[in-house]
């Protein structure tokens, strides 16, 4: 299995980056690099430093990192939507989106560093991931102390029931686009065309304020939050590592965890917000459960998480889906309304690890078994464990390798 994961981290290689698949993405996306990066790190990690350092190489002026970076010789249409739409290019000539997702790369850089230590590459990487950083701190951070998202294509879980709600107030349209996802993959198992429209018509109108005004989707998720939290613990260690002061990153991931707990906790599970009701958006969405990776995460808490894992994720039998079977929205095959994925996995187990071996080892089982039994593939029915969305995909592959090491 391991020698499969590194032939599908091979076949996508790109140079200096990892394409997350050949065929429905074939360009660099942003929080991918990041969790291609932790498996590089633990067979080639020089890979996983290019793989980091290519994708800053795109970061704006304005310290966003984009979700997506175009290769140019990816002939334009092979992915919807591509540089046309987004319409614009990151400092160094590159076209790119203009919208961001979850900032785990502090926490890739600091694990490549873990598997081979190399103090240059730190200390070229952090300036750029505090600058990312503080990008979110000026733009996206609301005086309630959390970081907001504005599209869901940023929460990385596109069309999770979460966004329904939110969703419904956008009305518009938007005609004449071609979708691309739907010629490889079973549309059942993507989001539906008018979830599409919605999500074209959102990045219009972002990309019409110039990349910088809110609308319609305007919403703090917990696990965009959590990644931010965990990006300033491991700035802490990069920072001691360059001979700098962590003590400014202790105290944000401190500041994050307590607003965290403070807006999106239900009492069961972190929730989203709607930053344009003030309300909080009940769901079961597993994003809730990835808290359990910020350290300053009050114990009782952590433990009623867990709890509400345990009864309503089945998180004991080792194959956490991505939305609560036990809710009426969840679809085991359809996208991030339900099926397991082994990055949301992944993260769950990273928050596990520490303080409850005896779940952590059956998350980590529970991701092999997924693997052996259906492949490397995209997303995985949580009751069956069959496959489904792409082959060979790149993430599915790289944090096998990592949980295995
Ligand atoms: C839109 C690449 C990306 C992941 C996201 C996943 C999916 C894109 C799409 O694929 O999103 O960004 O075309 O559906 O939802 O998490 O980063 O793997």
């Amino acid at each position: 299995m391991l020698r499969d994961a590194i032939r599908v981290l091979v076949a996508n290689w790109d140079g200096s980056y990892t394409v997350p698949s050949r065929r429905l993405y074939p360009h660099q996306w942003s929080w991918d690099s990041a969790f291609i990066a932790i498996g590089h790190a633990r067979w080639a990690p020089r890979r996983a430093r290019s793989e980091l350092l290519s994708l800053f190489g795109a970061q704006w002026r304005d310290g966003r990192v984009p979700h997506i970076v175009f290769n140019p010789k990816v002939p334009d249409g092979a992915y919807f939507p591509g540089p046309d739409f987004w319409q614009t290019r990151a400092p160094s000539g590159t076209a790119t989106s203009g919208i961001i997702q979850p900032p785990v790369h502090a926490l890739a850089a600091w694990k490549t560093h873990l598997a081979e230590p190399d103090p240059a590459f730190l200390r070229r990487i952090y300036p750029r991931l505090v600058a990312q950083q503080e990008f979110l701190r000026t733009a996206r951070r609301s005086p309630e102390g959390l970081i907001s998202i504005v599209h869901p294509w940023e929460s990385g879980m596109d069309n999770s029931p979460a966004w329904d709600l939110p969703l419904q107030g956008v009305q518009e349209r938007p005609t004449g686009f071609v979708r691309r996802d739907i010629d490889t993959v079973n549309a059942e198992e993507r989001p539906t065309d008018r979830d599409y429209e919605r999500y074209v018509a959102l990045a219009k109108a972002y990309r019409d304020s110039g990349y910088r005004r809110p609308g319609a989707f305007h919403i703090e998720d917990p696990l965009f939050n959590t990644a931010y939290g965990v990006a300033e613990q491991a700035l802490a260690k990069i920072a001691e590592v360059c001979g700098l002061d962590p003590e400014p990153h202790e105290r944000e991931a401190a500041a994050i965890s307590a607003a965290m707990v403070e807006h999106l906790y239900d009492g069961d599970l972190f929730q989203s917000r709607d930053v344009n009701t003030g309300h909080l958006i009940h769901s079961a969405s597993a994003a809730g459960l990835t808290p359990l990776m910020l350290t300053a995460l009050p114990g009782e808490i952590a433990d009623t998480l867990i709890a509400t894992a345990l009864d309503r994720f089945a998180l004991k039998d080792g194959v956490l889906p991505s939305f609560s079977p036990s809710a009426p929205e969840f679809d085991s095959v359809r996208y991030w309304r339900g099926p397991s994925w082994i990055n949301l996995c992944w993260l769950v187990w990273q928050g596990l690890k520490d303080r409850r071996p005896d779940l952590a080892g059956p998350l980590a089982d529970g991701m092999l078994t997924m693997v052996a039994r259906s492949g490397f593939r995209e997303y995985f029915d949580p009751f069956t464990l069959r496959g489904h969305g792409c082959w060979d995909f790149s993430w599915s592959a790289a944090l096998l390798l990592d949980v295995v090491a």
